[in-house]
């Protein structure tokens, strides 16, 4: 491209460069011109939300021209890039990641003391991106910040929801949804109205023969939408990579309403098109581990990856090269099965648009793809009925029979006398109405799987994929355990820890970059004045939660009580339930003690945060538990500071960086085998605090690394759940009599209504408790008692906290998407000083 231009232009281009800031002085000129220009204000009524908004745009201004500059040099390198496709990216806020990453907040900081702001207050202002609902989102936003800062080409790939998650309010103990509308200000999307593209919905398919016999497909009429590119910079850490992260928003292909409708005086009517073609990208659905089978969200995909799809093509056949060399320059990553028509849709391309043979096409898009799952719960796993997919893509309709057929008809010439295994490895399920497995689809059309914890990774070679490691060999299911990002999740949430760590473990710049780095703090955990400063660092974080306890709920906490945390999507799986009855026995021990004894028990503060999915009954069962219980136990008299229950509302990433850092122990309880890996126990251990799980995901891995001294494990084992359900549902089901105890007083009335919380009660008393509540509560409360017992020795609490945090450098997400990039994808950091000729004149 440079070539192109000639050297007069091309110098006085190069002569003007724009460079952003550099330095405190130049900061608060930038900022101050965007005050006065960009949003026409002054001195006079710049309130912190103008402030904000400047304070963005001078960031942002500096993120684009690295942003432009890493494009360039990737175009020019022209080597392999990563696509991660995922339907949610759960990003949180950007200004304050952005300082970080670029280097910057010092002089942030000190640039807006002097114009008269405090940079903590104005980084509240910024509204979460919310496009996702929980650590799946969350795991593709930290995966795109180690991307960028291991300078890998990598592009995201998402929808622009119009609506990200909702708010949640809690009105009288009840969870109340609110619509996210988070459009208002966004400085960090660039609208690409040159780059769209028309995807196509319904219509038939006709078959045209040619002169050689050879068959084509046409796939005609139907409903054409327009997608349009929004793109979003993601800056790496202390580098300037910055990486694109793509999002699609839907609009009428016409880009108007209709105007005869309109002079036809058919005002309403004349607008539907484009509503319809908006409503597209309008909300995310708002179910976690749940899939519910909707015409909108197939939209939805099929839109999503069709977009994604045609830019990824468009962009490698800029190179000339052969298709066959595609999966050399491509490698698509499909977060869990929601892009997995992408797999259909590039068969499409290459054999109806491209001319391909099946065969030719069918190795490039096996090489192309890989897939991750994310869980085992049968209600997540995705289906779609025939005649859905049948009416709204006829076309790949049609694919997937011939993908499926030529896969069956190999697992018959290998496994000739296993006749069954083909209706079970069928991706046309032969049910009433008969629905695509997409998963299957998904590990068909792909040449690696990936599970996202060992544990998780063995149960789907062993239960819901064990036919596919059959008949494709184990070679292709791989497990990559998942990781967090240091930046956002030590260095951005708890400043305090990662500057005391810096002191042991070298300068952040290197330790948030390898953090293996951060094993050298354990060499000081016998040093008094580390010790002390740790803990130090653990009240100021909990005072901090303490203050916003106080200002959103009004109630008072002492941050010298023991904070129990429990925040994550709420689910039946994830056992919260179990939490509150466990609380509830505590609240029931505490009234039988005398006001001697109760003085004498550490204090406890409880702390829940969570949504339930709108549709989701007996979630909303749950937090209507909590909340009462809260308003009991928070009033009684007797009780005082000994126990206190809190639930916060809205937990979302932003809330997440205060309550994670603030946190003593926290609780990852859910029923062994169900909770694929999660994410938060990580960032919970990293943060200094240890926690109460179950042997199942990632738990069992973070027990490894820091040794199970430093954890608090209880519970049956994911290989006893099977039988367990069974005795539950057939044979003599016992209810444990603690928990007896805690469902009698809920049945008394103490809590309100007792009908509202049946449902809970029932679950496990009478419906086969296929949680496993009351055969774990036993333990669970012997394990909390265990950890009363610790936390009474501060020295070795302390001393646990230390060494954990040490030895957690393995869950960085850095060494996950290494392993992703070297076992998967097979590509290579493109670094930033090869240069190769682009931005000459720096
Ligand atoms: C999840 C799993 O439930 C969770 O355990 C895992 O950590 C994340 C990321 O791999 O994926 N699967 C899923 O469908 N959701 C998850 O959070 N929503």
């Amino acid at each position: 491209v440079e070539a192109s231009i000639p050297e007069p232009q091309r110098e006085a281009w190069l002569k003007n460069q724009a460079s952003g800031f550099k330095g405190k002085d130049q900061f608060e000129k930038e900022v101050v011109r965007h005050v006065e220009t960009t949003l026409a204000r002054s001195m006079f009524n710049c309130d912190e939300t103008a402030a904000y908004a400047a304070t963005s745009l001078a960031f942002r201004d500096r993120l684009v021209i690295e942003w432009n500059r890493t494009q360039q040099r990737q175009t020019f390198a022209d080597s392999k890039r990563v696509y991660y496709l995922s339907l949610e990216f759960l990003m949180g806020r950007a200004l304050d990641n952005a300082m970080l990453n670029i280097g910057e907040k010092e002089v942030a900081k000190s640039g807006l003391s002097e114009l008269g702001f405090r940079v903590e207050d104005i980084i509240q202002q910024e509204h979460d991106a919310a496009l996702g609902n929980g650590g799946l989102g969350r795991l593709a936003a930290c995966f795109l910040d180690s991307l960028a800062s291991l300078n890998f080409p990598a592009w995201g790939y998402g929808l622009r929801y119009r609506y990200g998650i909702f708010k949640q309010e809690i009105i009288d103990g009840y969870q109340v949804e609110v619509p996210d509308y988070w459009l208002d200000f966004n400085p960090w999307e660039f609208p690409r109205h040159d780059v769209t593209v028309d995807i196509q919905f319904y219509g038939n398919v006709n078959k045209t023969t040619d002169d050689s016999g050879k068959v084509t497909a046409h796939w005609e009429g139907g409903e054409t939408v327009r997608a349009v590119a929004y793109d979003v910079p993601i800056p790496g850490y202390a580098t300037p990579s910055t990486n694109n992260l793509r999002l699609w928003s839907s609009q009428a292909a016409s880009g108007e309403f209709d105007f005869q409708k309109f002079n036809s005086g058919d005002y309403e009517s004349s607008v539907g098109d484009q509503q319809r073609a908006e409503t597209i990208s309008a909300v995310l659905y708002p179910n976690d581990n749940l899939d519910r089978g909707k015409e909108l969200r197939l939209k939805q995909q099929y839109f999503w990856v069709a977009a994604s799809l045609y830019d990824i093509v468009r962009r490698f056949k800029k190179s000339k090269r052969p298709w066959r060399e595609f999966p050399d320059q491509v490698a698509i990553q499909l977060n869990d099965t929601h892009p997995t028509l992408a797999i259909v849709e590039l068969q499409r391309i290459l054999i109806d648009l491209e001319g391909l043979d099946w065969d030719d096409a069918w190795n490039i898009v096996q090489q192309t793809f890989s897939y991750t799952n994310h869980t085992v719960l049968p209600e997540a796993l995705e289906k779609w009925s025939v005649g859905l997919v049948q009416h709204l893509l006829p076309r790949h309709l049609q694919i997937i029979y011939d993908i499926n057929l030529f896969f069956l008809q190999m697992v018959e010439r290998n496994f000739p006398k296993d006749r069954e295994m083909l209706s079970r490895v069928s991706i046309i399920e032969e049910s009433q109405p008969k629905m695509v497995r997409m998963a299957y689809l998904a590990i068909v059309g792909s040449h690696k799987v990936n599970g996202v914890a060992e544990l998780h990774s063995d149960l789907i070679r062993t239960t819901i994929f064990k036919d596919f490691v059959t008949i494709f060999g184990p070679d292709k299911f791989v497990n990559v355990t998942n990781g967090i990002t240091p930046r956002r999740w030590l260095h951005q949430a708890n400043p305090g820890l990662s500057s005391l760590i810096a002191s042991k473990a070298g300068d952040p710049e290197h330790y948030l970059k390898d953090l293996t780095l951060l094993n050298k703090i354990e060499l000081s955990v016998n040093d008094p004045a580390f010790r002390k400063a740790w803990a130090e660092v653990k009240l100021a974080n909990k005072q901090r939660l303490a203050d916003y306890i106080k200002s959103t709920t009004g109630i008072v906490v002492s941050p010298k009580a023991l904070f129990d945390v429990q925040v994550k999507r709420i689910h039946e799986y994830k056992r919260q339930q179990m939490n509150i009855f466990g609380v509830i026995f505590r609240y029931l021990k505490l009234k039988s003690m005398s006001p001697e004894e109760r003085k004498k028990v550490l204090p406890r503060v409880s702390i829940f945060g969570g949504k339930a999915a709108p549709g989701y009954w007996m979630a909303k069962q749950i937090i209507h538990l909590i909340n009462s219980v809260g308003s009991v136990v928070n009033n009684d008299p007797d009780i005082g500071d000994a126990l206190k229950v809190i639930f916060l509302e809205d937990y979302n990433v932003s809330k997440a960086e205060i309550i994670i850092p603030a946190s003593d122990i926290s609780e990852h309880i859910s029923t062994a085998g169900t909770e694929a890996s999660g994410t938060s126990n990580m960032k919970f251990v990293l943060n200094g605090g240890l926690i109460i799980g179950t042997c199942d995901g990632a738990n069992i891995e973070i027990t490894r690394e820091i040794g199970e001294e430093n954890i608090f494990l209880f519970g049956n084992l994911a290989e006893d759940v099977d039988d367990l359900r069974h005795k539950n549902t057939y044979g003599d089901h016992k209810i444990d009599p603690s928990l007896d105890k805690v469902f009698n007083v809920i049945q008394s009335g103490t809590f309100g209504n007792a009908q509202d919380f049946q449902g809970m009660v029932s679950a496990v008393r009478e419906h086969g408790d296929f949680y496993l509540v009351s055969d774990d509560f036993h333990s669970y409360l012997e394990t909390q008692e265990l950890v009363d017992k610790s936390y009474a020795d501060q020295e070795l609490w302390i001393t646990k906290c230390i060494t954990s945090v040490a030895r957690m450098g393995f869950f960085s997400s850095d060494r996950c998407i290494n392993e992703y990039a070297e076992e998967i994808w097979n590509v290579e950091p493109l670094q930033p000083d090869t240069n190769n000729g682009v931005g000459k004149g720096e």
